[in-house]
């Protein structure tokens, strides 16, 4: 195409609606967001809309203390590889009961990062 014709053009591309599968965001999880537990987890799965990059998504674990804030004792979680590509899954540690947060990272494969949190409480 001409070069008059490509600049023409141009223009009409950028008002283009974005893909509806964009940035990864969180359709479930094990356990669930807010899920009160009888016996501490062994693993823990979280289940996006898209395909993410798991080599740069992560998991990351930390007692929960709302009033404290503080992120000093959080752990990264290792991820289980071999799993489809729209899940992260990890194996837990032992678990105290009480009020945990898991954090979750993700580079979906338009590029976009997304985060967010899942509160569960192990225990009564
Ligand atoms: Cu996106």
């Amino acid at each position: 195409m001409t070069l008059r014709r490509f600049a023409l053009l141009l223009p009409a591309a950028a008002l283009l609606p974005r893909p509806a599968r964009a940035h990864a965001l969180v359709i479930g999880s094990e356990p669930a967001s807010g899920a009160r537990l009888a016996e501490a987890p062994r693993e823990v799965v979280v289940r996006f809309n898209s395909r993410i990059d798991a080599a740069r998504s992560q998991l990351l674990l930390a007692p929960r203390r709302e009033a404290a804030g503080g992120t000093a004792d959080e752990r990264r979680l290792d991820l289980v590889s071999g799993g489809p590509d729209t899940e992260l899954r990890a194996t837990l540690p032992p678990l105290a009961p009480g009020p945990w947060r898991l954090r979750w990272q993700v580079l979906a494969l338009d590029g976009h990062i997304t985060r967010g949190d899942i509160p569960f409480t192990v225990g009564g």
